[in-house]
């Protein structure tokens, strides 16, 4: 059974910020080491066969309608029109029907683009499929650990679109890297050469450059030359920080996409502006943070300062969202391990609920997740419904911006034109119990 986490020692587990982290640093704790490796295993093979939906073809024929149905336009929903669907695109927008189409009656439901996770860890067909079932159609991978296996999960025909970032860049012999099994040779010490690393990454097929920010990662020059040799490649970077100073080293390092939130403190009215006038946005990944701070266990395991608190993150988020950062949802999901709940999907829509609970209007968090985010990543074919973006949808039968958990009432998804078949999401399903269970071995 050869892996590198075999030897993967307990206490170099106590300071990391990945909910994989925290499960298999929980499962230390409690005395089930024999379940580390077969978790760490899971967590790190992004496997699968290399056609995830056998029995979706490609949509070239493809055409159909969905009638009467009131679409999403960024801030609401319009009068009742017609979507016609040709191939994997919207072709149309506009009448009550189209006659001589295939439709879908959409009268009385609401149609909004399908959903883009900006930060989740897939690594097998099933989790994309989880994914599609709730509605998210793209998700924003924020590690690869082998580039092989990543590369089978991309351009996937009916299910979620995987869009990956390149192995993690972090510090040698730092949390991440022994966690992740990062071979030596790719971390980074004072004499790595950080444009051969960022080169290494593009020409492995990665979309975005992911640092870590942590104690023991890169300082924040390597930081910045990392950002630097990205945007050398016209790419996006983003960077890893849920403390106070490793947060200020990717300000510092002008990072295109800062993940998480401080949970030690409160970012300073100077940060925040540098932040916004910097062009710079956040993930917050409120959802991971709040499943963390409701398991006592959790955040000394995760090495969290005294004074950490989900308080912190909230106001956080609420004072980035004010000062008009862009700020879209994402979870840290990496998945179902061994009893822990930290499930794909399921915790998006909560993400979209804590959003709303810290100051963003319910429209506001709907477009923050579609067209806020497509912005954001540079995903310039979807994020809304018009001529020519993908046919990326979500038919709800209940409004959104009325009560923003209608977006788990889902009636229908579509995947780039791709009917998805196996719903998830259900009215009502509640955020309550998502917290991480006593793995049961
Ligand atoms: C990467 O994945 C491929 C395909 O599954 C596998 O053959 C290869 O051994 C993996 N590489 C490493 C370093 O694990
Ligand atoms: C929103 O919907 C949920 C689930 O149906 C319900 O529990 C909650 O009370 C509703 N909130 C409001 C403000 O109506
Ligand atoms: C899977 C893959 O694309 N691997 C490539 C990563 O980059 C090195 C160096 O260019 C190639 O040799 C690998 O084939």
């Amino acid at each position: 059974m050869p892996s590198k986490l075999h030897h993967v020692h307990p206490t170099s587990l106590m300071h990391p910020n990945s909910i994989l982290l925290a499960l298999v640093a929980t499962l230390f704790t409690t005395g089930k080491a024999c379940f580390v490796e077969h978790i760490a295993r899971a967590a790190l093979q992004t496997t699968g066969p290399s056609i995830c939906v056998p029995s979706a073809s490609p949509p070239t024929d493809n055409i159909f309608a969905i009638g009467n149905v009131r679409v999403f336009n960024g801030k609401g929903f319009g009068i009742s029109e017609a979507v016609l669907v040709k191939g994997n695109q919207v072709a149309l927008v506009g009448g009550a029907t189209i006659p001589g189409v295939p439709t879908v009656d959409g009268a009385g439901k609401f149609l909004i683009p399908g959903f883009i996770e900006s930060h989740v860890h897939p690594q097998t067909c099933s989790d994309l499929s989880v994914l599609s079932g709730y509605g998210v159609t793209t998700a924003m991978n924020m590690a690869c650990l082998n580039y092989t296996q990543c590369a089978r999960l991309k351009s996937q025909i009916g299910t979620t679109d995987y869009i990956t970032a390149g192995e993690i860049a972090c510090g040698t012999g730092s949390p991440h890297a022994v966690a992740f099994g990062v071979p030596p040779q790719d971390t980074i010490n004072a004499g790595t050469n950080l444009p051969t690393l960022v080169d290494y990454t593009f020409g492995n097929g990665s979309y975005m450059f992911k640092i870590i920010a942590e104690a023991g990662g890169p300082t924040t020059q390597q930081q910045t030359a990392l950002v630097q040799a990205t945007h050398g490649h016209d790419k996006l970077a983003v960077t890893h920080a849920a403390r106070l100073e490793n947060y200020e080293e990717a300000i510092e390092s002008k990072t295109d996409g800062i993940q998480h939130t401080p949970v030690d403190g409160l970012l300073s009215s100077s940060q925040i502006n540098q932040i916004r006038s910097q062009g710079q946005f956040v993930i917050p990944t409120m959802e991971f943070f709040k499943i963390v701070f409701a398991n006592p266990a959790l955040p000394p395991v995760l090495g969290f300062p005294p004074g950490s608190s989900y308080a912190n993150v909230q106001t956080n988020v609420a004072n980035m969202h004010e000062a008009g950062i862009p700020i879209s949802p994402g979870t840290d999901a990496i998945g179902n391990f061994a009893g822990a709940n930290l499930p794909f999907g399921r915790t998006f829509h909560c993400e979209l609920q804590n959003l709303a609970a810290a100051g963003f209007g319910n429209a506001e968090v709907i477009q923050a997740a579609t067209a806020g985010a497509a912005k954001l990543y540079r995903l310039s074919d979807r994020g809304s419904i018009a001529a020519g973006m993908r046919a990326d949808l979500v038919l709800l039968n209940s409004d959104p911006t009325l009560n923003i958990s209608n977006t788990l009432d889902i009636n229908s998804v579509w995947t780039g034109g791709v009917k998805v078949t196996n719903i998830q999401a259900a009215k009502g399903q509640s955020c309550d119990a998502l917290v991480v269970a006593s793995p049961a071995v």
